[in-house]
């Protein structure tokens, strides 16, 4: 099961945000009045919603309140805003105002995908030439719409239209954090954890991605095996049914690589979580440059937290020896710590490793990685060049590439 989705229903008083939010619910939550201004604290209903599981609509009434002190409504909206993962944005007469207009550039300054919805069409029609505008300026889908539609069939289908947004906008966001096992394991299936129980583990507990991993699968209402790698010889003799996936610790990757029999998929915590947090997309592309490059190189470690021991000696001492090894020839490196500023001039940089981003958020993370994609620089994180030095990259990621 995945995090709850956020979605922030904005729009004037009486533009009819509880009342999208009751239909789109079938129930009565939201209360719904002819008096402006009745709903004043954000209500929440949940709701599952295939394509994406649970969402959580938030009934914003009252940032428009001009009765409420200026300063106080724009910390209500941001704080609103900096939950989101979507933005419904509710217009009526085709007037779209400062009011709007002003939500709208904080939803881009955020990169909170929106869909705009001309409510109460029955009243006044959409006038498609401001909608088109809207769509061309903003790149934002816009929608007519009413909540007071008699037909039954054409409401279904103008809802049927904006749940298809909603997953549409969701599923595309660069936002939506990934749990570790979205998508790779369905409910029955049974996942094998390898914790290796040496010198680097931390006495009387596990770790927190081996934690979480338990949990994720739990929660898709799959069995975890936790075992250590020497356990994985007589698990497979002895398993009636092989496992869907093995995850291990990369450090005991070729030990496990060779108990593990060929059909069945194998892949790193770390390399789940740089799925989860990171951009999968460009590690996946931009991994295997390693082996371009050569002599004089300059690769850039983007490390985003400044004080973590382990993080520390893996971007400053062993993905430098594991890399110059790698590529047979000596590197040049910098290592930029927190959010700090990269000084040098992009371009510069051969390639790009990021940390794993325990610290920060999803949205800092891919900000940072940006200036690099958008100059064409291959990015990398720690563990899946750890995994490239390694040499057991390939069957680390090969159910990703299917
Ligand atoms: N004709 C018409 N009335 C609507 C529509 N949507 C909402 N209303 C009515 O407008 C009033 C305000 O709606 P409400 O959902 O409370 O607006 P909110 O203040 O944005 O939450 C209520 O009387 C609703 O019944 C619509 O699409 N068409
Ligand atoms: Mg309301």
């Amino acid at each position: 099961m995945s995090k709850v989705k956020n979605i922030g229903v904005f729009g004037r008083r009486n533009s009819g945000k509880s009342s999208l939010i009751n239909i789109i619910s079938g129930e009565e939550v939201a209360i719904v009045s002819d008096i402006p201004g009745t709903t004043t604290d954000p209500v929440k209903k949940r709701m599952d919603v295939f394509g994406i599981g649970p969402v959580s609509f938030i009934d914003t009434a009252g940032i428009d309140d001009s009765g409420e002190l200026g300063e106080q409504r724009v910390t209500r909206t941001k704080r609103i805003i900096s939950q989101i993962d979507l933005a419904l944005l509710l217009y009526t007469d085709n007037k779209f105002e400062k009011f709007e207009k002003d939500l709208l550039s904080r939803f881009k300054k955020e990169e909170i995908p929106v869909i705009i919805i001309h409510n109460q069409s029955d009243i006044i029609e959409m006038d498609k030439d401001i909608a088109l505008e809207l769509t061309t300026n903003y790149g934002a889908d816009v929608l007519e719409f009413s909540c007071n539609l008699l037909d039954e069939e054409e409401q279904k289908g103008r809802l049927e239209t904006l749940i298809a947004l909603i997953v549409k906008n969701i599923q595309g966001s660069p936002l939506t954090e990934i749990e570790m096992f979205d998508g790779l394991i369905e409910e029955g299936d049974s996942v094998v954890l390898v914790c290796p129980i040496d010198s680097e583990a931390p006495e009387g507990r596990l770790i927190l991605p081996q934690v979480n991993a338990i949990r994720n699968v739990l929660d898709n209402r799959c069995s975890a095996v936790v075992l250590q790698p020497f356990n994985l010889p007589s698990f497979f003799r002895n398993c009636a049914t092989l496992p869907k996936l093995v995850v291990t610790d990369s450090q005991a990757f070729e030990q496990v690589s060779a108990a593990v029999p060929e059909g069945v998929d194998m892949t790193g915590f770390s390399v789940l979580l740089a799925r989860a947090k990171g951009n999968f997309e460009a590690y996946l592309k931009g991994t295997p440059h390693i082996d371009n490059l050569k002599e004089g190189d300059r690769v850039l470690i983007l490390e985003s937290c400044s004080h973590h021991a382990t993080c520390d000696d893996i971007g400053r001492v062993k993905l430098p020896n594991l890399l110059q090894k790698r590529c047979g020839c000596r590197l040049d490196w910098d290592v930029v710590a927190g959010l700090d500023s990269i000084e040098r001039d992009i371009h510069d940089y051969a390639m790009v490793i990021q940390c794993g981003g325990c610290m920060i958020t999803r949205r800092q993370l891919l900000n940072r990685l940006k200036p690099a994609i958008e100059a064409g620089i291959p990015v990398s994180n720690y563990g899946m060049s750890l995994a490239w030095c390694m040499g057991i990259y390939e069957r680390a990621t090969k159910i990703f590439r299917r």
